[in-house]
């Protein structure tokens, strides 16, 4: 194995970066999103696809694989890049986010997080152990600290209480993880909306030592506003040398103040679920295909996109198969979004390479200020 995991950062715009991860499965070019594939698949996307949109790296969840077809099953298939055909950089989710919010009989002591399975009720258990040995027969690249994520509005107390817990669990995962060469282990900042709570939690995570650090906590009912008031300070408290990965983030505005903010990495469903919901991401803002107004126009979604649903079709023809329950409606929106995203980065890491990263988020705004054609 020759190539160890690094980061390089390449260029810095105000407190905007770019840079490149380097793994043995290949290069992220950060700032990077990262599509996610849940159940060992982007919905509706063929892998070499899902590349062709340009990402470098998915995200894959330890909740839904260790449940089925379990990460025992996946490491006798020869792992979760082979099981999946995606021979790039896969980032594992650690579990604990997942069980918080889709199951509801639950039981969170010290040791880990006793949960129902949302597919057949069958009884589990998560440990900060237990998630770095499945996030290891996974064979994940980049694997994700044990955690615990309290829904916003939550009180002080309670928010205090869980950042100190993910904290000890964060300790549990570095210890469990052990020394892997090749592989990431990144710490997760917790601690809501509260500076001092931030500023602890970053502390305890540097004091540790990671190869990356995610601000999680943050898109669980707070809102923008509140959330780019955490992001003016979250990420300096992280050490510079290292990706900072937004958990769960989110809509494209969403992602550009990240950026703007010092974030390396995102993911959020987001691109691909709207796909399948009709809703389309566009320069010019959110398009529903659903709409009447799109069934007799001959035009594309976006005239300068050079993905296939909008080089080879029409709205008319977006909007017939969307209505129709089609198969290819949620492919070809699927496949529109990622690309839409992928731009997005693209033109982030450009723009930051150029010093220019506030004219081309003033063009951003603006452009979504004229609305869709
Ligand atoms: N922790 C983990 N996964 C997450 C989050 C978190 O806080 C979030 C919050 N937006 C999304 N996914 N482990
Ligand atoms: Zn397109």
């Amino acid at each position: 194995m020759t190539q160890r995991f690094t980061f390089e950062l390449q260029a810095t715009d105000d407190r905007a970066r770019t840079g490149v991860i380097r793994t043995p499965r290949g290069d992220i070019r950060t700032p990077a999103f990262m599509p996610v594939g849940t159940a060992a698949t982007v919905k509706a996307m063929l892998p070499e696809s899902v590349r062709a949109t340009g990402a470098d790296i998915l995200l894959g969840n330890t909740y839904h694989l260790m449940l089925r077809p379990t990460a025992e099953r996946i490491d006798r298939l020869g792992g979760l890049h082979r099981f999946m055909n995606w021979e790039r950089p896969i980032l594992t989710d650690s579990g604990g986010f997942q069980v918080m919010s889709l199951t509801d009989l639950r039981k969170l002591t010290e040791k880990g997080v006793e949960f129902r399975s949302h597919i057949d009720g069958s009884k589990h258990m998560l440990t900060p152990e237990r998630s770095m040995e499945i996030q290891r027969l996974l064979g994940s690249d980049i694997v994700m600290c044990f955690d615990e994520c309290p829904a916003l509005p939550a009180d002080r107390a309670r928010i205090e209480e869980s950042m100190r817990l993910s904290m000890r669990w964060a300790e549990r995962s570095r210890d469990a993880f052990g020394d892997r060469p090749g592989h990431a282990l990144f710490g997760i900042q917790q601690g809501g909306l509260e500076q001092d709570l931030r500023a602890e939690s970053a502390e305890a995570l540097r004091t540790i030592g990671f190869d990356g650090y995610a601000i999680g906590g943050l898109a669980v009912g707070e809102g923008q506003e509140a959330m780019f008031g955490v992001l003016d300070f979250a990420p300096e408290m992280l050490p510079r040398d290292k990706p900072r990965y937004l958990m769960g983030v989110g809509k494209p505005d969403d992602i550009v103040g990240a950026v703007k903010r010092g974030i390396d990495m995102m993911d959020c469903v987001l691109p691909s679920r709207s796909g399948r919901t009709g809703q389309v991401f566009t320069r010019r803002g959110v398009v529903n295909i659903k709409n009447a107004r799109h069934q007799d126009d001959p035009r594309p979604l976006n005239e300068y996109c050079t993905c296939p649903a909008c080089q080879k079709y029409s709205r008319a023809y977006l909007h017939h198969v969307f209505r129709a329950h089609e198969i290819i409606s949620s492919m070809l929106m699927t496949w529109h979004n990622l690309h839409y995203y992928q731009e997005l980065m693209q033109g982030m890491r450009e723009a930051i390479s150029a010093g220019r990263f506030a004219d081309w988020e003033a063009g951003f705004h603006a452009e979504r200020a004229q609305g869709d054609i």
